[in-house]
């Protein structure tokens, strides 16, 4: 039953247990001394370079890459690194078939058939360049910079060629600057008013836990190599909660799973609140010295009883009450937070109640206990020298990329016009809501549109342009983690195939077309590297370039994961320096978004009054007869969003697009299991083939997000009926908040 969402995999469950540590970096060294970070000359005939995965995954793990012959022949886990424990995962343990895979793109390609038909023909980067800089000039021309809008995600996520490597460019040409606000916005603007932007815990320190809350997050997919960490934990007499409307493979593993109601984790969090402080639970002396505004706090609460939240949650309020109760007195206690809390209208106040929560009960007294979501800002990564924001012209428009179908089609009334699209790192047509109207706006005629990937995705199909990228194996960067506390250096293995660049040379590439002289444009990748952290930071002591050529990997240098309680002495970075139930950025700022996501000054900022108490938000889109089910979209057990979507290892493990249904809901509609089915709303549709399954909850239809639309029935995946709107903090996506009907197909 659970292999629903993880189909056929064995691989997944091979994290092992960590071995022994070796202390001395010296031991791991398996690179030739002296090796040149970026050539790839001089190796013997067989070698092994040290990696890490690029993707947008928070496990960032430690790959040992086989080189015969100037060819990669295997990836696999680092076994010495005391996360990765020598196990990649479905999504990458054949990554080389990635990188030499038929449909590798390697060379620039020039559209020749109408847009969408994927027909193109192979032509020169000096005539790709030149004609781009072409375009580029007539559009400014005409409609002035803003007319040029970037569009990019976290293809890779390494620091030179993930999220900000395109933004000194566009920047400095004066182009739309895009609000990223995918993935976790919300919850950051929610941790900033709340506990502040803190890394949180080691998550390695889990193993400490008591009582471990894993909120929206299916670990074992998503989080893999977390999940020995809670597994020990559980050994060491743990118990493990999950609250989830699908019971998947880590509810299945889980002490206690608690099926909830989308879009109502803001009520559960509001009424565990009302119960820890309505019955004493609270460790009163941390409340004093760590929190400012818990007498409001508690009067706030007092109206959301575990009666009304059962209501709202579906979860009986008799259960509400032993949650509340085991989560205040198993101390340390911890709770992991996954994205789609945050996804739907009050996403933003459920992240900020829940970050409330350890604060009442005390939990970060103690190695084990907090809230683990974010490690990534433990590392002093120097965002400022990524970004280059002074380049932004002043008042130049911002457009948040979650709005693209409505910003290509016009609906969002920009002028002048998106005339030229850039898109690298993303594949917008499959991971952006609307996408009926991404695609229309994709077909416009009068839109020249530059797409730099790996592969020809669906979005590249309807490229004017399509530039070749490079892999992981193929380029050198430099990663943080939003999982761990390992800094790692890629190596590039190989030498680039065909004529694909890593992005930074793309950019570079640009810039010297379109005559930028700023030095930042000349940058080689180690100067980059150079800069890409404050490596005189305290976290870095010990840890330099060249250590890291040898070493590949090294934890940042804060206390061990069994003395490392980051607010055991509250020190939250607030205002007040304390958790603020009742937060005061709110009061003065209104909402925002971080600048991770949203590069360059205030303006333009969201704003408006936010209420400086914790409260609930009603869902935004309400059932109607013709659309009863709540539709959720989490990620897919074998794609990484939408990567690997076409590559037939995967999709042998994923199988074709599914939509699961609750028994009662099926029979209801007279469906059966195995038949196919159109998922639709007002907005669009998409066929799917149907998993009866009591393994969610009733009432909500789930579909996996990551399938490409090429590969789909009706040419339409699940962002076909999701909606465009914000939730309330950090205008972060409501992928969740959206309903649906099923019906066959
Ligand atoms: N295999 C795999 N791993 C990935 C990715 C991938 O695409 N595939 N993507 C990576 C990325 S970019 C991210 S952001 C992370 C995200 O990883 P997660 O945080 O795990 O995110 P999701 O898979 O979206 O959702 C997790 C769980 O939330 C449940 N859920 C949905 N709506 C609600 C709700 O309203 N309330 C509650 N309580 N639960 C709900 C879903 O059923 C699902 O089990 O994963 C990363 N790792
Ligand atoms: N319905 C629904 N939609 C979602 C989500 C959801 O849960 N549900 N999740 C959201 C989340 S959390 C996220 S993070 C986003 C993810 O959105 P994206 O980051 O856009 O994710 P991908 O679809 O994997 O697209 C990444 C693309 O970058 C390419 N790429 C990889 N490496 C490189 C490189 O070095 N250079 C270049 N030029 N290209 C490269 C890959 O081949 C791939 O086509 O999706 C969001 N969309
Ligand atoms: S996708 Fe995540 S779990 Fe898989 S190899 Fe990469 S970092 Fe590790
Ligand atoms: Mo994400």
């Amino acid at each position: 039953m659970w292999s629903i969402l993880a189909p056929s995999d064995k691989s997944q469950g091979a994290v092992g247990h960590a071995g022994p540590r070796r202390a001395a970096d010296t031991a791991r060294t398996t690179a030739p001394p002296g090796a040149a970070m970026t050539t790839t000359e001089d190796r013997p005939a067989t070698t092994t370079v040290r990696g890490a995965c690029p993707h947008d995954c928070p496990d960032t793990c430690a790959m040992l890459v086989t080189v015969e012959d100037g060819r990669a022949t295997a990836v696999r886990g680092d076994p010495e690194h005391p996360f990765t424990r020598g196990a990649l995962c479905v999504k990458v343990n054949d990554y080389v078939d990635r990188v030499y895979s038929p449909k590798r793109v390697l060379h620039p390609l020039r559209r020749t058939g109408p847009k969408g038909s994927g027909e193109f023909t192979r032509v020169s980067w000096d005539e790709a360049l030149d004609e781009i800089a072409g375009r580029f000039r007539e559009s400014i021309e005409r409609h002035g910079a803003e007319t040029v809008m970037p569009v990019s995600y976290l293809g890779t996520e390494g620091v030179l060629n993930g999220l900000n490597v395109g933004d000194p460019f566009f920047n400095r040409l004066g182009a739309t600057v895009t609000e990223r606000t995918y993935c976790d916005s919300g919850a950051c603007t929610a941790y900033t008013m709340t506990i502040g932007a803190t890394a949180g815990v080691d998550p390695e320190s889990l193993v400490h836990s008591r009582y471990i809350v894993v909120w929206a997050c299916n670990v074992v997919s998503t989080n893999l190599h977390l999940w020995p960490v809670i597994a020990e934990a559980q050994r060491r007499g743990a118990k493990v909660v999950v609250i989830d409307p699908v019971r998947h493979q880590t509810a299945a593993r889980a002490d206690w799973h608690i099926p909830i109601r989308p879009g109502s984790d803001g009520a559960l969090a509001l009424a565990l609140a009302h119960v820890i402080i309505g019955e004493g639970l609270t460790d009163e002396a941390y409340v004093r010295d760590h929190t400012v505004g818990f007498e409001e706090f508690a009067e706030r609460v007092r109206q959301y009883t575990p009666e009304w939240a059962e209501g709202e949650t579906g979860i009986p309020a008799e259960d509400i009450r032993t949650l509340a109760r085991e989560y205040a007195t198993s101390q340390p206690s911890m709770i992991r937070i996954g994205v789609a809390v945050e996804r739907h209208a009050g996403g933003g106040q459920t992240v900020r109640t829940i970050a409330c929560l350890p604060a009442l009960v005390g939990a970060w007294r103690r190695v084990g206990g907090g809230l683990l979501q974010l490690p990534l800002w433990a590392f002093p990564v120097n965002w400022g020298a990524l970004m280059h924001p002074e380049l932004i012209t002043p008042g130049t428009r911002v457009v948040n990329q979650y709005l693209l179908g409505q910003a290509l089609t016009g609906e969002l009334g920009l002028d002048p016009p998106v005339t030229a699209l850039v898109v690298y790192n993303s594949n917008p047509l499959v991971v952006c809501p609307e996408q009926d109207k991404v695609a229309a706006g994709l077909a416009r005629e009068d839109l020249f549109t530059v797409v730099s990937d790996q592969f020809l995705t669906d979005t590249a199909r309807y490229a004017d342009l399509v530039l070749p990228a490079t892999t992981q194996l193929e380029q050198l960067d430099v990663m943080f983690s939003w999982g761990h506390l390992y800094v790692s250096l890629n190596t590039p293995a190989v030498a680039p195939l065909g004529e694909a660049v890593p992005n930074t040379e793309l950019f570079r590439r640009l810039a010297a077309r379109m005559g930028f002289t700023e030095p930042c444009f000349s940058r080689t990748d180690e100067e980059m590297v150079a800069e890409a952290f404050d490596w005189s930071a305290p976290q870095m002591a010990g840890i330099t370039v060249e250590s890291l050529r040898r070493t590949g990997w090294a934890r940042l240098n804060l206390p061990s994961r069994d003395e490392y309680a980051p607010h055991a002495e509250g020190g939250f970075p607030t205002p007040s320096g304390k958790t603020e139930l009742r937060s005061s950025l709110a009061e003065q700022a209104g909402n925002f978004v971080v600048p991770l996501f949203r590069q360059g000054s205030t303006e333009h900022q969201p704003g408006g009054t936010v209420d400086p108490l914790p409260h609930h938000v009603a869902s935004r889109e309400p059932a109607d007869q013709r659309h009863p089910l709540y539709l959720i979209s989490p990620k897919s057990h074998a794609y990484l969003n939408s990567s690997a979507g076409d590559m037939p290892a995967q999709q042998r493990v994923q199988g074709e697009q599914t939509v699961l249904l609750h028994p009662r809901d099926a029979a209801e509609r007279g469906l059966a299991d195995g038949q196919d089915v159109r998922v639709c709303n007002d907005r669009g549709s998409f066929v799917a083939r149907l998993r009866v399954t009591d393994a969610v909850v009733s009432g909500v239809a789930v579909c996996p997000m990551g399938t490409w639309r090429r590969n789909s029935r009706a040419q339409a995946t699940v962002n076909a009926v999701t909606p465009p709107g914000f939730a309330d903090l950090g205008n972060a996506p409501t992928f969740s908040d959206t309903r649906v009907q099923v019906e066959p197909a």
